[in-house]
Formats: C-alpha cells, structure tokens, sequence
C-alpha cells in the first residue's frame, strides 16, 4: 500500500444505505437493521425523509436517460425513505453483498440470504439501495447528510 499510511486492517469506511419506500413502508426496517448490527456496521446517522421529484431525480440523476427513469422516480417519490450512514472496514464492498444483486426477483433465487430477497420483489422494487463505490459513497452521504467539520469550518471562517 501506498505511503505507509495507516491504511488496512481496523481503517472504517462509509457508505450511504437506503431503505427504499418498499421496504420502509413494508416494515422491514427493524428486520433490516438487525442485519446491519449483527454483520458490525455502525449506523453513523440516520434520517427518515420523503423525497420530492426534484430530489429523486438528483439522486439518481446517472439513470436520467434510461427508459425506466420516470417509473424509478415514482417508485422513490412513493413512501418515505430511510438514509444511513453505515461504517466499517470495508463498509461499501461488504454492503453491496449483503444487500445482493439489483433484481430482487432473481436474488430470491441466487442470493436467497440477502437483503433484497428478503424485502425486495423485483428489477425496481428491490427495497434497498447501497453505493457503488468509495466515490459514490461519499457523494452520496454528502447529498444527504450536513457535514459538521465543514460546516464548523465555514462559520469560523465566515466570524473572522
Ligand atoms: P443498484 O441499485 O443495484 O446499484 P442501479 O443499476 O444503479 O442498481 O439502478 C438503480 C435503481 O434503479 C435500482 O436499484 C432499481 O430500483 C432501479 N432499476 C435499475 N434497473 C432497472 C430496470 O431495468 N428497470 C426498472 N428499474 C430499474
């Protein structure tokens, strides 16, 4: 590894989890949150929020030219959604496996011990979101969640 930083074993990473209007609203948020404990995520933050079009549209503004889009955003815009902070070593990678494969459908056949055969139903209706990437991830958090260290910093900045 590069640098010889500290980086490996007991370093934490972040990513953004997001239990989609179906599994909130079928609640499995419990369900799913015992899941999150038992495999040693820390839930950072957590905010329950209804996402408006604009809001949606934002979040999943890499699909905008996909033909499933405006179904995407109505499914988003359905319920309320719950957003985490999840942290651990590895936190994107170990999510992203723990939740499975996009289409539940086919999860409930491949990746019968994931998440989303548990909650989802299937190609868009699949419960739960997890970021892609480290990039993604801090984005994502980013767009969610008011990050305090910054936000410190810019109220100094702006007092002096
Ligand atoms: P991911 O959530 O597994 O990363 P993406 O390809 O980023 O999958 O798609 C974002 C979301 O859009 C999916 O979670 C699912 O809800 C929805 N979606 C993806 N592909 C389709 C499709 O072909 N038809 C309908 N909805 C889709």
């Amino acid at each position: 590894r590069c640098c010889g930083s500290s980086k490996g074993s007991g370093e934490k990473e972040r990513t953004l989890g997001v239990i989609k209007p179906d599994g909130f609203s079928g609640n499995y948020t419990e369900r799913i949150k015992e899941v999150i404990v038992e495999y040693g995520f820390n839930i950072n933050k957590e905010m329950v929020i209804q996402l408006d079009e604009e809001l949606a549209a934002k979040f999943y503004a890499e699909h905008s030219s996909k033909s499933f889009f405006s179904s995407l955003i109505k499914y988003m815009t359905s319920g309320p959604v719950l957003v985490m902070i999840l942290e651990k070593e590895n936190a994107v990678a170990h999510w992203r496996d723990l939740i499975g494969p996009t289409d539940a459908g086919k999860a409930k056949l491949t990746h019968p011990q994931s998440i989303r055969a548990m909650c989802g139903v299937d190609l868009e209706k699949n419960c739960v979101h997890g970021s892609d990437s480290h990039q993604s991830a801090e984005r994502e958090i980013a767009f969610f969640f008011k990050e305090t260290p910054s936000d410190e910093a810019v109220e100094k900045h702006d007092e002096l």
